[in-house]
């Protein structure tokens, strides 16, 4: 065993000495050092997708964030009902810069929080009537709106309420889907039952439900790309240079429509395979679309992609593909020039969610920066075995880290960016450690496609090389009297 995987062991085995016996023993489970073996062994897995431990800090979501924040938030031409009481729409209001095109409140709802607002009445005798209510109101309000999801909040599924009944009675009182999602927060162990929960209820409600009328022999669906930021534009561009019609994007900028034709594309294509790949078994069980997986982050993975997906289709498509590369990637040289001698040999940090912290090494290491440690918050047992081909020898993995676990790795590899979210970002800011928000790209981006590197490559710059930093005191001379 190389001394860098040795190295990695000891430091992880320091972190969780302080532990009570039964506590360092659960999260050691959630710890491994990349190393050959680790690549080559799909059943050594880290263990993943279980109960956060009480008593330590986690930085998961629940499953009304999986469902009504991450999956059917984006799809523009809804409105999407915190259904509850009034703080879980009111705090996740607007955090996921999930972009659309549209007019607010016309065809467009994206940016409104539409909520029932529990009160105790309620809760004693039932929301469905308020509920009946509000749909009404909605269809009023919105003459143009093209559906409604009932997102539950955790006391609809505690009380009881009937919310299957009432959509159903409004669809057909009102003449436009109105779908009942049961994304109650208790359900699983973070937002990623969440997403499974709203796959499930776009399978039962709208999945095959529409006619496209025209299909061509080059359609394709974006799967799993939300539009943080305009993602989903920076990468359908390429998709479209290269002669492929994107008839659905899923959910990022998309419509009610979209999801009723995606079962029509030739091919799907999956960005974020955490999210949606349910969506993508289901469709090719049940329509036999075949689909695919891709990553945009960075022009290496990003060319690879490219060549992947036109691999699927004629030599039309090929010759286009190699045409969109050649003219990008003149860019991404510049970009690369420009920027790697600023950053090479940085080591950076991750934890994002259930892909990125995979998906964006790639886009790192193009500006010559390293990881040295990444993980997921609610990944499961697939996500890491895609993640370990990825990964240098000696990397640390970690899954549902705690914050203390996080900030003490951070200044024992002596780390020059941390890319995390925001429950993170300040207290990195206060140790003096340069911070990206890895969710929202702090607010900037989008960091998917060539026209999406350009930012993120400025953006990696910006942050570890702003002079700020030396006005504050370091990580390491920070004395601290108990
Ligand atoms: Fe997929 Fe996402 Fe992610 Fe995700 Fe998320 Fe997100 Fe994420 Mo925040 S759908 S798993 S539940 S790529 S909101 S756009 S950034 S944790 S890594």
């Amino acid at each position: 065993m190389s001394s860098i995987v040795d190295k990695g062991k000891q430091i992880v085995e320091e972190i969780l000495e302080v532990y009570p016996k039964k506590a360092k023993k659960d999260r050691s489970k959630h710890f491994e050092i990349a190393d050959e073996e680790l690549v080559n062994c799909g059943t050594c897995s880290i263990k993943s997708n279980m109960k956060s431990r009480p008593g330590v800090m986690t930085a998961r979501g629940c499953a009304f964030a999986g469902s009504k924040g991450v999956v059917w938030g984006p799809i523009k031409d809804m409105v999407h009902i915190s259904h509850g009481p009034i703080g879980c729409g009111q705090y996740s209001w607007g955090t996921r810069r999930n972009y659309a095109n549209g007019v607010l409140g016309i065809n467009n709802f994206t940016a409104m929080q539409i909520t029932s607002n529990f009160q105790e009445k309620d809760i004693v005798f039932g929301g469905d009537k308020k509920l009946e209510v509000i749909c009404r109101e909605i269809k009023e309000l919105f003459p143009l709106v093209k559906g409604i999801s009932v997102q539950s909040e955790c006391p609809v599924g505690l009380i009881g309420d009937d919310i299957g009944a009432v959509a159903k009675k409004m669809t057909e009182e009102l003449g436009i889907p109105v779908i009942p999602v049961r994304c109650e927060g208790f359900r699983g162990v973070s937002q990623s039952l969440g997403h499974h929960i709203a796959n499930d209820a776009i399978h039962d409600f709208l999945m095959g439900r529409r006619e496209l009328k025209e299909c061509g022999p080059y359609d394709v669906s974006i799967i799993g790309d939300y539009n943080i930021g305009g993602d989903a534009w920076a990468s359908r561009i390429l998709l479209e240079e290269m002669g492929l019609r994107v008839i659905a994007q899923w959910s990022g900028d998309g419509t009610i429509n979209e999801l009723g034709i995606a079962h029509k594309s030739k091919l799907n294509l999956i960005h974020c395979h955490r999210s949606m790949n349910y969506m993508c078994s289901t469709m090719e069980q049940e329509y036999g679309i075949p689909w695919m997986e891709y990553n945009f982050f960075g022009p290496t993975k990003t060319v690879e992609s490219l060549r992947a997906i036109a691999a699927r289709f004629d030599e039309t498509i090929q010759e286009k593909c190699e045409q969109v590369i050649a003219r990008y990637m003149p860019q991404m040289e510049a970009v690369i020039r420009k920027y790697r001698p600023r950053l090479e040999g940085k080591k950076v940090m991750l934890l994002i969610g259930g892909l990125r912290a995979r998906h964006t090494i790639g886009a790192y290491e193009d500006l010559g920066m390293e990881i040295v440690a990444t993980g997921y918050e609610f990944a499961h047992k697939d996500d890491y075995e895609k993640t370990y081909p990825d990964v240098k020898e000696g990397t640390i993995l970690y899954d549902d880290p705690t914050a203390y676990e996080l900030e003490e790795l951070a200044q024992r590899l002596n780390i020059d960016l941390m890319g995390a979210g925001v429950k993170e970002k300040y207290v990195y800011h206060k140790m003096g450690i340069p911070f990206r928000q890895m969710h929202s790209w702090d607010y900037s981006g989008p960091y998917h496609g060539f026209d999406g590197f350009k930012i993120f490559a400025r953006d990696m710059d910006m942050t570890i090389n702003s002079p700020v930093w030396s006005l504050l005191p370091s990580r390491q001379t920070v004395e601290v009297s108990v």
